[in-house]
């Protein structure tokens, strides 16, 4: 199999990842705009290296015929949560998609592996449109926290370091850090409804300053710019203390002036 050969083979991988990534993110976004709590906290992928792909086809003996079947994640999307409990979440958000067919799942959160890996593993069916029609392939999706995937970043790089054969004290240690971590996501969830709450709030203020702001701009345009300076002044105000309801209130005003204006300045238009 020649370069060309495997640039080729590659590129509809390439085009699931970046695809997939699209899709993740703005699954993301969408909660974000919805002032919903988003189970996802960000994504990343990658298209295995050609070495990475030749080494898992030597160790499990793997024909090249037998390539795209075997292995199985040479497209892989990788989705990091804040919380354990994020993660069923977004497992069943996948399950239930149409773009995607779930072919197979490991739980190494239900079943750790040795090593102290924990994280929980998709493999699905994505279909990409390329030049020459639609083309199926695997992806491997893991779901992990944020504190799984610092453990399993560094101990990556330790595999890296000892070429596969971590000395034993270093792999104690980092069984004792795995453990670390599960108790540390144990503790975050413990406090998972408060930092959720806090962070919707937070996320309600930031898309109200938005559309405020926006009102305020539209109505410099189209009414007394005097006024308007006044009600800017009383946004600065009723921000400055903090009160989200107060912010509410003022932002729905806001809305009913703004819209008594644009009909205005249409009518005005129109004679
Ligand atoms: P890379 O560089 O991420 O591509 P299997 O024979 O099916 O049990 P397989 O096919 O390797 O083994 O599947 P598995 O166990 O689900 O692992 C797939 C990927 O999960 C790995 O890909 C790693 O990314 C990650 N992974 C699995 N076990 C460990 C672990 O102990 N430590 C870390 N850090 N990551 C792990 P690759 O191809 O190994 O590497």
């Amino acid at each position: 199999m020649d370069i060309h050969l495997w640039k080729e083979l590659l590129d509809p991988y390439e085009q699931a990842v970046s695809e997939l990534l699209v899709k993740f993110r703005n699954l993301k976004e969408e909660h974000r705009k919805k002032n919903l709590y988003p189970p996802i906290e960000s994504v990343s992928g990658r298209v295995k290296t050609v070495s990475s792909i030749l080494e898992k086809m030597q160790s499990k003996g793997i024909a090249f015929e037998d390539l795209e079947e075997g292995v199985d994640d040479i497209a892989g999307v990788r989705i990091i949560c804040q919380f354990v409990e994020d993660i069923a979440t977004v497992a069943a958000h996948i399950e239930q998609r149409t773009d995607m067919e779930v072919r197979s799942r490991k739980d190494y959160l239900a079943n750790q592996k040795k090593s102290g890996y924990r994280s929980f593993h998709m493999i699905v069916w994505y279909t990409v449109q390329t030049v020459k029609g639609p083309k199926r392939i695997q992806v491997e999706i893991q779901i992990r926290t944020m504190a799984m995937n610092f453990w399993a970043t560094t101990e990556h790089s330790l595999q890296y370091k000892y070429k596969g054969s971590i000395p034993e004290h270093v792999a104690q240690q980092l069984t004792r850090a795995s453990d670390a971590i599960e108790l540390l996501d144990r503790e975050m969830s413990q406090v998972r409804s408060e930092i959720m709450d806090a962070q919707i709030d937070s996320q309600i203020e930031t898309n109200l300053v938005k559309d405020i702001l926006r009102n305020i701009e539209n109505l410099y345009r189209l009414d007394n710019k005097r006024e308007v300076v006044k009600i800017q002044n009383e946004f600065y105000r009723i921000f400055s203390t903090h009160n989200l309801d107060e912010l509410e209130r003022f932002g729905k005003q806001l809305d009913i002036m703004a819209e008594g204006s644009r009909a205005q300045s249409v009518d005005t238009l129109a004679t």
